[in-house]
């Protein structure tokens, strides 16, 4: 019997890739980087720091720049994302969300984020879905990312359930990985890629019931 539900943000509740997508290839162009979609995959679930040291090395300019100029840069990308967050709305929700979180919410069933973006709040207030959630976990406060099950350990602690007593939805590998870590229930939310080591894998959360989940 599940307590609490854990939630990524960007692929599970909106698609904001396609939007850090367009903000890390004009940096790049900028730095005579060529990025495309595939590449971006390796982007999803990761940090702003350390998707811009995979795109540096990615250009082989991963000696060329100080830490100084690396934040810089990350916050020359984070502008230009924020300006782009700014048309985001709830018809930016994917399919099925709102739908399986006002179940959720009906059923008193705590919901938590653990999402790698420092813009997490900024992002589920333009959704108009911020008041749903009983808490947020910092990414500042955490010491390693996904992979690491630092983040889900932390989400199902603030709401005071055992990871195991939680459900947690994920678009990415890391993410996954990082779930199973600690021992949480795993779905997959597949967009392009198959995820491994899921326990459930769909496609859209309107394949799910409240109900279903709760009794794994
Ligand atoms: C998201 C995205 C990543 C992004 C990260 C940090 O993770 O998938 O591509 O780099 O957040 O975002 P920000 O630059 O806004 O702090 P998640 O964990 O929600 O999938
Ligand atoms: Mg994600």
């Amino acid at each position: 019997m599940k307590k609490g539900f854990v939630f990524d943000l960007d692929g599970v509740i909106t698609d904001t890739a396609k939007l850090h997508y367009i903000a890390w290839k004009d940096l790049a162009a900028a730095l005579d980087i060529e990025i495309d979609l595939a590449f971006n995959e390796q982007l999803k679930g990761v940090s702003r720091m350390e998707s811009l040291d995979k795109i540096l090395a990615h250009g082989g300019k991963k000696d060329d720049f100080s830490i100084a100029q690396k934040e810089t840069l990350a916050e020359e990308k984070n502008k230009h994302y924020v300006e782009l967050l700014q048309a985001l709305g709830p018809q930016d929700l994917l399919p099925g969300f709102k739908e399986f979180l006002n179940a959720a919410k009906e059923k008193q069933v705590p919901c938590v984020i653990a999402s790698a973006s420092k813009n997490a709040p900024f992002i589920l207030k333009k959704l108009e879905v911020f008041d749903a959630f009983d808490a947020i976990v910092d990414p500042d406060e955490l010491t390693k990312g996904k992979p690491d099950p630092e983040i889900f350990i932390r989400a199902a602690d603030t709401i005071h359930i055992a990871p195991e007593e939680a459900v947690g939805f994920e678009d990415a590998q890391a993410g996954i990985e990082g779930i199973k870590a600690c021992g949480m229930f795993a779905v997959g939310v597949e967009t392009t890629e198959p995820l491994y080591q899921a326990d459930l894998r769909v496609k859209q959360l309107s394949e799910l019931t409240v109900d279903e989940l709760l009794e794994k």
